[in-house]
């Protein structure tokens, strides 16, 4: 007689599951985690034609006012994420198309500068070299969905993650120009975009990192992505793309560098913001801020973006399965895929990044040999041996850094 592929009372509830929903529904309730959740897939209608006027019809609204959009892992396929796949997040409320190239200039300033200085676009340009690095950006509360108890902002499922191709400067060279002094502690900025509030006094984001991070050759000044000028939702004409951590210190509509000589305290830079339990706390738990700290480093995570979840295959295919990992500072050095909820895995082929903070390709190929349900699970480990958890990890009060194993749902019949 035939042996079950899964053991009974989970047959069950997977074709209770099947018989009340429209298969292909089902694809889209289940990302990361170990529990298929419907009211992750609640989320964000793409109703508005608000992104489409934007240039990006097929990604989801989750706010209109900031703009915050993210693209399903399907469509994220590309090696390099095109303008029109990559998410949005606006703090508030951004520049508009009067922003002017030829008039924009960015100060660098700040206690520890030795020389400020402001530059036009056309000298910096001049000045220093151009460089063009692929380096992905994640957003630090991409999979804030998951967190239970929920953690409030944007409830970004998978989909805050892109890695296109960046031209511009480094930052390293602007801050060597300009002389940082012995003093000096933390790079910050300062955009211009303005505060929901409409307080001129009130900066919507501000924030740095520390000088060494500054300093890296993946910090860059970035007047293009993809070749083209930058996108003004992206921060045209001139916005910072430090790789590796969190997208917040990758400011937008560039005004001002400063070389602060202390932590730098701007907005989003304190409280809750950007920040978790310095140890780990249980879920819901308060936290004073003294106990939190600065998130740096992205971890180690990965997504599935071919097949598109939900997909209807013959059984004794051979799948070909594709994604990205990625690892923040560090690099990914293999990606495991499971067919049986993690019960066995296989090691998926794992492609160099192009450049360091750059998301690795990986491809498999998968058997699914019976009839049924499978779900396909992906799990990336990074060059220090860390892997990505199958569950959500860490609770903490913004819900930021969900790195838990993407899941995709495939239907073998
Ligand atoms: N000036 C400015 N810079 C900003 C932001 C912003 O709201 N204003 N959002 C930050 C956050 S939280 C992220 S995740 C990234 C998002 O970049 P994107 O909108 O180009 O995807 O930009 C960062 N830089
Ligand atoms: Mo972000």
């Amino acid at each position: 007689m035939k042996q079950p592929r899964l053991p009974m009372a989970r047959r069950r509830l997977l074709q209770a599951a099947t018989a009340s929903t429209a298969w292909r529904s089902l694809g889209t309730l289940i990302h990361a985690g170990l529990l298929p959740t419907a009211s992750v897939a609640a989320q964000a209608a793409p109703t508005d034609d608000l992104l489409a006027k934007l240039g990006k019809p097929q990604l989801h609204l989750l706010n209109d006012r900031p703009l915050n959009a993210e693209t399903p892992a399907h469509l994220l396929d590309d090696a390099i994420t095109p303008a029109n796949r990559f998410f949005v997040r606006n703090n508030g409320i951004m520049p508009t198309a009067a922003v002017d190239p030829d008039a924009w200039t960015l100060r660098v300033s700040g206690e520890a500068c030795a020389k400020p200085t402001t530059f036009s676009l056309a000298e910096l340009k001049d000045r220093f070299p151009s460089v063009t690095l692929q380096l992905q950006l994640e957003c630090g509360g991409n999979g804030r969905a998951e967190f239970r108890p929920r953690a409030s902002g944007n409830q970004w499922s998978t989909g805050a993650i892109a890695c296109p191709q960046w031209t511009g400067i480094r930052l390293a060279d602007v801050l060597k120009h300009c002389g940082a002094t012995n003093q000096a502690v933390y790079v910050a900025y300062k955009g211009a975009d303005t505060h929901l509030s409409g307080d001129a006094s009130k900066d919507p984001i501000s924030r740095g990192v520390p000088i060494a991070k500054a300093r890296e050759a993946e910090a860059l000044l970035a007047y293009q992505m993809n070749g083209e000028p930058i996108p003004l939702l992206h921060g045209a004409p001139l916005r910072l793309v430090i790789g590796g951590w969190p997208g917040s210190v990758s400011g937008k509509w560039l005004t001002d560098i400063l070389i602060r000589d202390r932590v730098h305290d701007g907005a989003k830079m304190t409280g809750n913001a950007y920040r978790v339990p310095c140890d780990p706390v249980a879920p819901g738990a308060k936290v004073a801020a003294e106990d939190m700290c600065i998130i740096e480093s992205m971890p180690v995570k990965s997504l599935i973006t071919f097949p598109q979840s939900g997909v209807q295959v013959a059984k004794g295919t051979e799948l070909e399965l594709r994604g990205h990992a990625w690892a923040g500072d560090r690099s990914v050095k293999r990606v495991d895929i499971s067919t049986d909820f993690g019960a066995t895995w296989q090691k998926a082929k794992l492609d160099r990044p192009v450049n360091r903070l750059a998301w690795q390709r990986f491809h498999a190929q998968v058997a699914l040999p019976d009839a049924g349900y499978y779900e396909i699970w992906a799990k990336a480990t990074d060059s220090a041996g860390v892997a990505q958890p199958m569950l959500v990890p860490g609770w903490n009060p913004k819900g930021y850094l969900n790195n838990a194993c993407h899941r995709i749902a495939v239907q073998a019949v």
